[in-house]
């Protein structure tokens, strides 16, 4: 009997065959949780920590499975009992602790870092409830909540406990543990997740996402926020990451010390990456802990804070950076409150002229970029143009005081999880033609060759359509949907945001409709899929999803479209849901307004797929452009330049564009009759109105652009060999995403770790 059959005898008393999928999931986490003590822990003198409130992990069981090696073994074993790990994967519940790219983003560094044998873990939040789940009920949006923590999971309690003192209680917790494997390396790292100790989910209101926000003390470790929150979770915002961060200050100086720090050199043994502005507050709490529990003075502390601290920020939206009110800092901390006043006052001191660069400003906001770039060493964009802008307009008074602090580092996925496991045909055609070397150094620019094989290109197509089918099945099985597996699969999955611009595809899927209906039916098929979740809060993005589902139905029930389109809300789009999409698709929507977005991780996974991109020029998309060249992704709209002096001389003006009697009629189609038959008035109405009157992220300036490069895209389409010869173009390019690069070029510039890297291929 195998060691796993064995494991399952001695456990359960049955053989493998008489095993649920449930009790397999359970019997393969034991085993899996047992093989870690394996695996060392990594040691070496310093180490990182990637402090972040998100770690988008997604589900484990394959992942682990991989990385350490006993993939296939597991798989053969199960399909001696006709079953898959794909199949025994779907009764694990997913981790969604993130909202979007900044968590996935987290997960996928994570993934690297064990991969290339640096000593670095993740430390965060243990939220007993994930971002919610999404129902889609009558066209609507209904958040849910998502308790992930019902079943058995990765997750290991430790002993290590610590007390967080507040402005008027202390609140104690308790650290938990998930290992995290490298893709064939023989040491571990962790996720290191705190929670606290007198949470109670009781006072959550009965299957919805409410709870009392006053009660800090029974509330804290509950939920993660979603983006774009309400006012009245602010404040509990502000708690949570001194929670978080105070934890996480205390673990890293006693982990430091271990290691053989007086704390005084603290800096020779931890680094700590801080994901955004989330994690900000950890500058202070350093500070209150070397002044006040090891005898520091505080200039030296400061000293010791701004070798440690290094700061990525991911967005430019102006709305997104924080700023907390002093007296809400107050309110959770005065010792916190104090230090901060301190570091503004230096600020001041030492740059009097450079009042952008205030940590406090004067409405009493201090501004947590700010600090974090002060008493850090190092701050990084995430894209190329994303860290010009940054360089340029956002943080330039930040350039000329600290020439060389700002840098950047492009963001990457794991190609564990993107390709090796979600996709594993194209991942063996990749073997076959150039060779596995391709998993450990991520190269896979020798499949340029075969650009023009018409070989390659029928085999492409054909694990194209096979994916297409598993996705028609998975969305039959999740959500009661059929979909044209023989179709052109147009995707667009991210988080419903004006400035992603959902509402721009949305119309221009009215364009579609109308032409149709004037009979310039495609040749293929289109299925336009939306996948993402709106915050709550965000009654805009709500009513975008609704216009979304309005359009599915109208074209749904029009015998004379029907046939020709089909336009999808995929329900509750979480990581496993892009694993499924993202293989599937052959076309990529990444159509954010020029210079909002600030990289995009999606539009990478896409092109190592052989989905091809049409994209305005944001984010790493222009990344993405260079490699593949102009001819092989479908670039459109206004420059980000363009649009950056758009906003400073408030030179747009939606009415302008409505005037056009060709844009008016796809925009009032929003409020038509047909439309309003079915939807909901107000939301159409309100929809409508914003972009005519506001349309703050300008949908409506590079629509018509949109329009043609669409329909030049479908017509290639029609032209297989010419496609396929794209195809190939981009996936060769894709190895400059790998997550493997950018946190090589982290470690190069930022951390400068020993990287223990012996990687066995095993796949
Ligand atoms: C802030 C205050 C209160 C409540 C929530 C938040 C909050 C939470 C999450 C603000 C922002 C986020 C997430 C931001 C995010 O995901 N940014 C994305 O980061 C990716 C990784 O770098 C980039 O690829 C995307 O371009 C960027 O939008």
């Amino acid at each position: 009997m195998s060691k796993f059959a064995n494991l399952v005898n001695e456990k359960y008393g049955k053989s493998l065959d008489q095993m649920t999928d449930q009790e397999l999931y359970q019997a393969l986490l034991e085993l899996i949780k047992d093989k870690a003590n394996d695996y060392p822990l990594n040691n070496s003198k310093k180490k990182l920590y990637y402090v972040s409130a998100e770690f988008l992990i997604g589900k484990l069981l394959s992942n682990n499975l991989l990385n350490l090696g006993l993939y296939d073994e597991i798989e053969a074993e199960l399909q001696s009992v006709e079953k898959t790990i794909a199949q025994v994967e779907e009764a694990e519940s997913e981790p969604s602790l993130g909202n979007g790219g900044l968590g996935r983003l987290a997960a996928c560094f994570l993934d690297s870092i064990a991969t290339l044998g640096i000593n670095g873990d993740g430390v965060g939040l243990n939220y007993h409830f994930g971002l919610f789940q999404q129902l889609l009920v009558h066209r609507e949006q209904h958040a849910v909540p998502d308790s992930w923590l019902d079943q058995d999971t990765w997750v290991k309690r430790s002993q290590k406990t610590y007390d967080v003192p507040f402005a008027n209680f202390t609140l104690s917790s308790t650290l938990y543990d998930i290992d995290v494997f490298g893709y064939g390396n023989k040491k571990r790292n962790r996720l290191r997740l705190f929670d606290l100790d007198s949470i109670n989910s009781k006072i959550i209101e009965y299957g919805s996402i409410n709870f009392d926000k006053q009660n800090i003390a029974e509330n804290l470790t509950l939920f993660l926020y979603p983006d774009d929150s309400d006012a009245e979770g602010k404040l509990l915002r502000i708690f949570q990451q001194y929670f978080m961060v105070s934890n996480a200050a205390q673990l890293i100086i006693d982990e430091a010390i271990e290691r053989g720090s007086n704390v005084h050199d603290l800096a020779d043994y931890a680094v700590v990456q801080i994901n955004d502005t989330h994690p900000a507050l950890i500058i202070p709490e350093f500070i209150r802990l070397f002044t006040q529990e090891y005898n520091i003075g505080i200039d030296e502390a400061v000293e010791i804070v701004k070798n440690t601290i290094a700061f990525t920020n991911h967005t430019i939206l102006a709305e997104a950076l924080e700023k907390w009110p002093m007296g809400a800092l107050e309110r959770v901390s005065p010792d916190i409150a104090y230090i901060i006043r301190d570091l503004d006052k230096r600020v001041r001191k030492a740059h009097p002229d450079a009042p952008g660069g205030f940590i406090i400003d004067d409405h009493g906001q201090a501004h947590m970029a700010n600090m974090s770039i002060h008493y850090g060493f190092s701050v990084n964009g995430v894209a190329a143009l994303h860290t010009e802008i940054l360089r340029d307009t956002e943080l330039k008074e930040f350039e000329d005081l600290y020439p060389g602090r700002i840098n950047n580092k492009t963001n990457g996925i794991t190609f564990r999880r993107w390709i090796m496991n979600s996709n594993k045909a194209l991942s063996s055609l990749l073997d076959e033609k150039i060779g596995e070397e391709w998993r450990v150094n991520h190269d896979l620019t020798a499949f340029e060759k075969y650009a023009d094989d018409k070989d390659v290109h029928a085999a492409l197509a054909e694990i194209k359509a096979h994916d297409k089918l598993k996705l028609k099945e998975h969305l039959l099985h999740r959500q009661a949907v059929v979909i044209n597996e023989n179709s052109i699969i147009d995707v667009q999955i991210k988080r419903i945001h004006e400035y992603k611009r959902q509402q721009m595809l949305a119309l221009y899927i009215v364009h579609k409709y109308m032409d149709i209906k004037k009979g310039n039916t495609p040749k293929t098929p289109i299925t336009i899929l939306f996948g993402g979740k709106a915050a709550p809060a965000y009654i805009i993005a709500q009513d975008i999803i609704h216009f979304i589902m309005v359009m599915s139905e109208i074209i749904a029930k029009d015998p004379a479209v029907s046939p020709y389109l089909q336009v999808v809300m995929v329900e509750n789009y979480n990581v496993t849901a892009a694993e499924y999409l993202i293989p599937a698709t052959d076309i990529s929507e990444q159509i954010s307004l020029a210079s909002k977005e600030a990289s995009g991780t999606g539009n990478m996974k896409f092109m190592l797929n052989g989905a091809l991109t049409v994209a305005t020029v944001d984010g790493a998309n222009r990344e993405i452009a260079e490699l593949v060249g102009e001819d092989n992704i479908y670039l459109f709209g206004k420059q980000a330049d363009e649009i950056v002096e758009l906003y400073e001389t408030s030179g747009y003006n939606a009415y302008e564009y409505y005037n056009d009697p060709k844009l008016r009629s796809l925009v009032d189609f929003i409020i038509s009759d047909k439309a309003i038959a079915i939807g909901n008035r107000e939301r159409l109405y309100r929809l409508h109105n914003d972009i005519v009157n506001k349309d703050y992220f300008m949908a409506l300036i590079d629509l018509e652009e949109f329009i043609e490069v669409k329909e030049k895209m479908y017509e290639d389409y029609e032209d297989q060999d010419l496609w396929m010869t794209k195809v190939v173009k981009n996936i060769a390019h894709a190895g400059f995403f790998s997550s493997d690069r950018t946190i090589s070029d982290y470690n190069r510039d930022i951390w400068h770790l020993e990287a223990d890297y012996e990687v066995v291929i095993d796949k």
